[in-house]
């Protein structure tokens, strides 16, 4: 049998993600329930990308704690089922407020999410050249960054006014607290300076800031549009 140890810092910060991850799930299903029927989807959505977050970080968790290093096969799937769904949040919240936006923009947030995460996968399970992958997987995440803040959907939420703040920070999460990955995959692939365990609980912070801050900003656009209506 194999159990956290007390020195094990790393194995801790898995620990309490996994944990968070699980809890953040009741917290927006249970809140899914009290919000205005347009709002329901976007919390299931908010509540399914924690509950497949925290499926997959009591597997990395273990990973972890026995072998002490990067599950990366675990961190990948994780990624590709819950990205994705997080690109969905942007078009359910239009499609709450009734603001139509096409496929066409869907799709390239998905071509994006998936040529990010792939060349990513290559670079850091050795597959090809961490550098070469790396630039790859930013074109990726280009994409979406140009799509959210200058594309269709973007311009769909300017003129929404009761969307228009929630949007604003949700693309400022995939800005900023997204930059937090490849920014632990050059330091832990490029600049070789950053050990695993550093490169694990930087990964580990962005998570909870993408799944569950993310999560809490739906709700609070969620909860306010409820709540001024209800009387
Ligand atoms: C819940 C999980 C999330 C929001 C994961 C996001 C992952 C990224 C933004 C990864 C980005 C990367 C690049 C932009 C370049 C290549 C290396 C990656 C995959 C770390």
């Amino acid at each position: 049998m194999h159990f956290l140890a007390e020195g094990d810092l790393v194995g801790v910060t898995f620990w309490i993600v996994s944990v968070a991850m699980m809890a953040s799930t009741v917290f927006f299903l249970y809140e899914g329930m009290n919000v205005k029927r347009e709002w329901r989807l976007s919390m299931l959505v908010a509540g399914l990308v924690t509950l497949v977050a925290a499926v997959h970080y009591m597997y990395m968790r273990d990973y972890w704690v026995v072998n002490q290093s990067t599950p990366i096969v675990y961190r990948y799937i994780d990624w590709l089922i819950t990205v994705p769904l997080l690109m969905i949040e942007f078009f359910i919240i239009l499609k709450a407020v009734g603001a139509a936006v096409s496929t066409g923009s869907f799709l390239r947030l998905l071509v994006g999410t998936v040529v990010m995460l792939i060349f990513g996968y290559f670079g850091e399970a050795g597959v090809m050249n961490s550098t070469i992958a790396f630039w790859i997987g930013m074109v990726g995440w280009a994409v979406i960054i140009y799509e959210i803040f200058a594309g269709e959907a973007s311009k769909a939420a300017a003129a929404n006014e009761s969307v228009r703040a929630a949007f604003g920070y949700m693309r400022l999460i995939v800005l900023v607290g997204w930059a937090i990955y490849p920014i632990g995959y050059v330091l832990g692939y490029m600049m070789g300076g950053v050990d695993e365990g550093s490169l694990n609980m930087v990964y580990n912070l962005a998570d909870f800031v993408n799944k569950i801050l993310f999560g809490l900003i739906i709700w609070n656009l969620a909860y306010n549009d409820s709540s001024e209506s209800s009387h």
